[in-house]
């Protein structure tokens, strides 16, 4: 049995489909690529007519290459404009986004405006609704934004999300009263590229490391044997499967020689400064490929405010769970001091960890390994939260259901969901105006954030999320109202099983 050969969704967008490992998928449902949702044509970008008294944000982000110094590892990666992360891209909601891309890059590439629910022709995903932008090539986004909230963009081309190509997108809403006195954008990261390999390296790894055995179906119990040779596996965290204090399992298996928190590694860390009493909004993106991390504060305790945008019950908690994709916000009362800011790779046991400090007086500042007492404290896990009541969805019953199957192994390294890789599994379907549920359940041994576009969906607590760690064999019943025509994708947020096929396409019929 052969295993698969670069499952690229390049290669699938580009017409290699045939190229594809069908061989490997045992018994499992093949479809056509018209069934998966792929098409291989968009008509160019469109313009929006902003609305009387609407304001159009406008912005050129050039993606280049690009040698970025991570506070003493100068890398050669790519980048938006000349920093890791890019710039902030700041608008008030309601307005409108009109953002040109400009391709320098020598791959295709697109900007995918995570969390955001936007008209499905800027959501950045090629063969599902536009061309890749060519190298040269120039790409209008142009998009209302209807939430307010902490988000971030990046390519969905490859596995270009594990260079340096991210940057934070901030919809303030101007009638919130923002009772705080500084707000701190913190974006983490895991950190290959430009250091011996390039993320591209890494799949070809990941994948040679799978071998060709395996039961090469997707039903994903044959996860965990073997030698996995050079990736972690979470037992430095795991005490075998057990849930409670270390809910994720196998969480990653990229072994990463850096974590960066805004573009820099823990020892040469970006200084917050405030005055002590002051109240600081801190809003925390993880923009890593294969790194859940835990976040502490030092000396604090954290009032979480806000997940993937949108408000929660405030919960006060030592510490907590980020997955790819998900994006936190916490108010903080500050101490007199100087306080690391610590985001610890769960499951990852070479590296270090990614810290910030915070400084509100003098004093000597903390170790790279800094180890705060919050991060064995109270950990929330962000799916045990509760929604504000303005984040509920209407109430109203489900009419429609679909289930979504995570599968897949590492050896062999595929990924899918129900039952193929992207590309070959069937696209989901929704009637506009439908209320549906969508039944994810998590058949591997692996923690994957499940990332759903254009929409934010509704735990059975009502809470909204668009990005959720679904531990090992977990599962949940995700409502969504299908207010949003279009074809989205719905796929892992680690950045390599995305692109090994674990995502599939939900399509307004
Ligand atoms: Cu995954």
């Amino acid at each position: 049995m052969t295993h698969l050969p670069h499952p690229t969704r390049r290669s699938v967008l580009l017409g290699g489909l045939g190229a594809l490992g069908v061989t490997t998928l045992g018994a499992c449902a093949r479809s056509t690529a018209a069934d998966s949702g792929i098409a291989s044509s968009f008509p160019g970008p469109s313009s929006l007519s902003p609305t009387a008294g609407q304001r159009v944000v406008s912005r050129t982000l050039t993606a280049r290459r690009r040698t970025v110094d991570l506070g003493g590892p100068k890398v050669s990666t790519w980048t938006y404009g000349n920093s890791v992360p890019g710039p902030v891209l700041r608008a008030n909601v309601g307005d409108v986004l009109r953002v040109t891309l400009d391709n320098r890059l020598p791959e295709d590439t697109t900007i995918h405006w995570h969390g955001i629910a936007l008209r499905q022709a800027a959501d950045g995903v090629p063969g599902l609704t536009q061309n890749p932008v060519a190298p040269g090539e120039k790409f209008v986004y142009e998009f209302a934004v209807p939430d307010p909230g902490t988000y971030f963009f990046h390519p969905h081309v490859g596995v270009q999300l594990d260079r340096g190509l991210y940057a934070p997108l901030i919809i303030d809403d101007p009638r919130e009263p923002g009772d705080y006195d500084a707000e701190w954008i913190i974006v983490l990261d895991d950190w290959v590229d430009g250091t011996g390999r390039t993320p591209d390296d890494v799949l070809e790894e990941l994948i040679a490391a799978g071998g060709s055995g395996g039961s090469g179906g997707m039903g994903g119990m044959d996860h965990g044997s073997g030698d996995m040779g050079g990736m972690d596996h979470g037992s430095g965290d795991m005490g075998g499967m057990s849930m409670g204090a270390s809910p994720w399992g196998d969480a990653g298996d990229v072994t990463y020689p850096y974590f960066l928190v805004n573009g820099r590694v823990a020892t040469a860390p970006e200084t917050f400064r405030a005055k002590a009493g002051q109240r600081v909004r801190l809003r925390i993106i993880n923009a890593a490929s294969d790194t859940i991390f835990t976040v502490a504060l030092g000396g604090h305790r954290l009032r979480i405010t806000h997940t993937d945008g949108f408000p929660v019950k405030p919960a006060e908690v030592d510490a907590f769970y980020i997955g790819m994709g998900e994006r936190y916000d916490a108010i903080v009362t500050l101490e007199d001091g100087v306080f690391p800011l610590v985001a610890r790779p769960f499951g990852k046991t070479s590296g270090g960890q990614a810290v910030a400090l915070v400084r509100t007086a003098s004093g000597r500042a903390p170790s790279a390994g800094v180890n705060p007492s919050e991060l064995s404290g109270q950990v929330l896990i962000g799916s045990d939260l509760q929604p504000a009541e303005s984040a509920r969805l209407a109430d109203r019953d489900a009419d429609a259901q679909v289930d979504l199957a995570l599968q897949g192994s590492m050896q062999p390294y595929q990924w899918g969901i129900n039952g193929a890789p992207f590309g070959q599994n069937e696209a989901l379907h929704v009637g506009e105006g439908q209320r549906l549920r969508i039944k994810a359940v998590n058949q591997t041994m692996m923690t994957h954030p499940l990332h759903v576009h254009g929409h934010t969906f509704a735990l059975p607590s009502g809470l909204r999320k668009d990005t959720l760690l679904m531990a090992p064999m977990e599962s949940f019943a995700l409502e969504v109202e299908a207010d949003n025509p279009g074809n989205w994708a719905v796929h892992c947020h680690n950045a390599y099983h995305g692109e090994a096929g674990m995502m599939i396409a939900l399509n307004y019929s």
